[in-house]
């Protein structure tokens, strides 16, 4: 039995997605960032920093997951390792298209998720960053260079590898999402504004932002 760790409010989106597209069953533990656990829609929530989360993730971070007694952290290769196990379209075919895969996840949390999570926060404010329309301007702009490098992979197919959807494109997306707040990088670049849209154009990405909507902000 797989279980999921994490609110739908938080990156295990990524995992609780992924495992839509998969059609795998799984075991839903809404933990909650200890910063807004006031939010917590039930008591029995547990917090990132509780002893008992702890216990199964160390470093007091969302998602986690326990697939039978395999226990990973870090949402982007719970879904590299859920991807490959469970096979299909999602999955690499070959070895070449597993490293394409790992380049993406690897490329997305480098060069984007960082500076599109600060620039978000200071153009919509977050309990921790006041909202600053100028340093979130600055900030945008240095999305432009890896946005176009993003634009030019999906310049030929569509897709970011071997012509399909697949969780590199997942992942992806959920990491160019955080940018959704800034439509200018979107329009200076087609290729993923199409892209973007037809990803969140899914079924099982519907089904996980219904229930993420549905889930205290
Ligand atoms: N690189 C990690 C980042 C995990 C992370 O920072 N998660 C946030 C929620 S999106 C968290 O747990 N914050 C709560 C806290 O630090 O207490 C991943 O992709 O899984």
């Amino acid at each position: 039995m797989l279980t999921i760790y994490g609110v739908y409010r938080s990156r295990a989106s990524r995992n609780l997605w992924l495992a839509g597209e998969l059609g795998v069953g799984f075991k839903h533990v809404p933990v909650i960032q200890d910063y807004r656990k006031s939010a917590a829609a039930d008591p029995s929530w547990l917090s990132t920093r509780s002893a008992e989360f702890m216990r199964i993730n160390p470093n007091g971070h969302i998602p986690s997951i326990d697939d039978d007694g395999v226990i990973l952290h870090e949402s982007l290769a719970i879904n590299l390792y859920l991807a490959k196990k469970h096979g299909g379209p999602l999955a690499p075919k070959d070895v070449r298209e597993d490293g394409e895969m790992a380049m993406w996840a690897l490329w997305a949390a480098t060069e984007v998720e960082g500076r599109a999570l600060n620039a978000m926060y200071l153009r919509l404010g977050s309990p921790t960053v006041a909202k600053d329309e100028k340093a979130a301007a600055a900030a945008y702009a240095q999305l432009k260079a890896p946005f176009a490098v993003l634009d030019a992979a999906l310049a030929r197919t569509g897709f970011l590898v071997g012509g399909r959807f697949t969780v590199a494109d997942l992942n992806t997306a959920e990491i160019c999402r955080y940018a959704q707040a800034a439509p200018e990088l979107f329009e200076a670049a087609p290729n993923v504004k199409k892209w973007i849209a037809a990803c969140q154009s899914r079924p099982a990405f519907k089904a996980m932002w219904a229930k993420r909507d549905a889930e205290p902000a």
